[in-house]
């Protein structure tokens, strides 16, 4: 090979200076190409500078503040939540909401603030974290980990309140798999500190997947397309029942940590309730139905009934069956990128979501990528059901924000038991959305039922 030809410094400069246009091309070729979703997207993910939270409504301003939008609505509800259920927190915690609010440009949004007394939320924040948690409902760490049936919660209690010690092998949760294709062991030399993922607000997702855990100094696993939530930005041409075939089951890896259950926890990103999903092909698993947790069935039946008089879209709650639902478990860097929720069969039946823990910022767009989302400030004991259009709209949560844990929610002198709940949600945010899947009983009984593949 000859040896390269020196370039003078003249060359390097011109070749320099043609990088540098190559690249402002690309950026500006990019932005470009940015649907205004995505734009949104990115102002929120941005840690420098920080992004403009005021930009957000806040639906617990004063009500004279609020309804200077003119796009925003307010209706009375018929009754106060706590009418609708004792679940929601007794009348005598707090005088609960009296409206409920509408969008002038999300027709179906229906966004309830403060609908849970904070008592109501720590209820739900324990049953999220400790029952909800356990098998039969599948979490994200199932595909990698040997999560006892009792749950991983109890192992986290128990080392947290001495009954079990770190020293214990029993703590730790073991892998399913090893390199060699031995069964799952204990691990030795993990100590993975943070998983918090990457906040570049590249299109890479990272909330509720269980590949992007990090083990050190190994090759991190790669992101199985089906390990990874709804977080792959999917597109406006996405099919609505995708070809369950195609799309292959996670493969557990081998290279995941093993952690101390103080810290597995923090791993969690989420777990079904009901009727299983398959997030490869954003499907559902019509033969694993988990049992729904009865409560939770009241609860949304309970909303879907308070929303009847407010929602342009109405709904009988005789005809709403809670038969699917997921806990999103958010530390405060997760987030959860732009996707529709359009796997249910039952597209006219609201989708209720609950909010506990931290505030976040929720982007709610329209039927494509192409219509500028709003956002909202998302709070503890804030209800939102989607009924009508906004059911099938763009939606997600780029920013979980820091310091926002409502005291009622911090460590309580009188409820030491509440302490280990509280350590958690330091750093957390939980949503719990609730969704039917088959069309109602009552209208089925004219129409027959599709016979979904599992
Ligand atoms: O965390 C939230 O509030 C939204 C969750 C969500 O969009 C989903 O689970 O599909």
């Amino acid at each position: 090979m000859p040896d390269p030809q020196p370039i003078s410094n003249r060359q390097r400069k011109i070749m320099e200076r043609q990088a540098e246009r190559n690249r402002e091309m690309t950026a500006a070729k990019r932005a470009q190409t940015r649907t205004p979703f995505r734009e949104a997207e990115l102002q929120f993910l941005s840690r420098h500078p920080p992004p403009d939270y005021s930009t957000a409504i806040d639906f617990r301003q004063p009500a004279d503040v609020l309804l200077k939008d003119p796009r925003i609505k307010q209706v009375p509800l018929q009754k106060r939540m706590s009418e609708f259920s004792e679940l929601f927190g007794a009348q005598d915690d707090h005088t609960g909401p009296e409206f409920a609010y509408l969008h002038e440009d999300h027709p179906g949004l229906i966004y309830i603030p403060a609908g849970f007394t904070p008592s109501a939320q720590r209820t739900l924040i324990k049953a999220c974290l400790k029952q909800y948690s356990r098998h039969p409902n599948k979490s994200n760490l199932d595909t990698h980990y040997l999560v006892p049936d009792s749950g991983l919660w109890d192992l986290h209690e128990n080392v947290y309140t001495g009954v079990q010690s770190l020293e214990d092998p029993a703590v730790y949760v073991q892998r399913k798999a090893t390199t060699d294709g031995q069964p799952g062991g204990y691990g030795s030399d993990d100590d993975d500190d943070d998983d918090h993922g990457d906040d570049t607000g590249g299109d890479k997702a990272t909330n509720a997947s269980a590949a992007p855990l990090k083990t050190r100094p190994k090759t991190k696993p790669k992101p199985t397309q089906s390990s990874v939530r709804t977080l792959v930005p999917i597109t406006d041409e996405t099919p609505t029942v995708p070809d369950n075939e195609s799309k292959n089951d996670p493969v557990p890896s081998a290279q995941v940590p093993i952690l101390p259950p103080a810290q597995l926890v923090r791993k969690m990103r989420w777990i079904t309730l009901g009727y299983q999903y398959h997030w490869p092909s954003k499907t559902y698993h019509f033969d694993q139905n988990a049992p729904f947790p009865k409560e939770l069935s009241v609860l949304s039946k309970a909303v879907v009934e308070a929303i009847d008089n407010v929602s342009p879209y109405p709904y009988s709650a005789e005809d709403f069956e809670a038969e699917a639902g997921v806990v999103n478990y958010y530390q405060l860097k997760d987030r959860l990128m732009g996707h529709v929720d359009r796997s249910e069969l039952n597209k006219d039946a609201p989708l209720v979501s609950f909010s506990f823990g931290h505030s976040c910022i929720y982007l709610l767009g329209g039927p494509t990528r192409e219509t500028p989302p709003t956002p909202i400030l998302l709070q503890s004991g804030d209800i939102l059901a989607m009924t009508g259009p906004c059911r099938s709209a763009f939606h997600g949560v780029p920013r979980i924000i820091e310091g926002t844990l409502p005291t009622y929610l911090a460590a309580r002198p009188d409820e030491p038991e509440w302490d280990i709940y509280a350590d958690y949600l330091a750093e957390a945010r939980i949503n719990l959305n609730i969704r039917q899947v088959y069309p109602s009983k009552h209208q089925s009984a004219q129409q027959p039922l599709p016979s979904p593949s599992s």
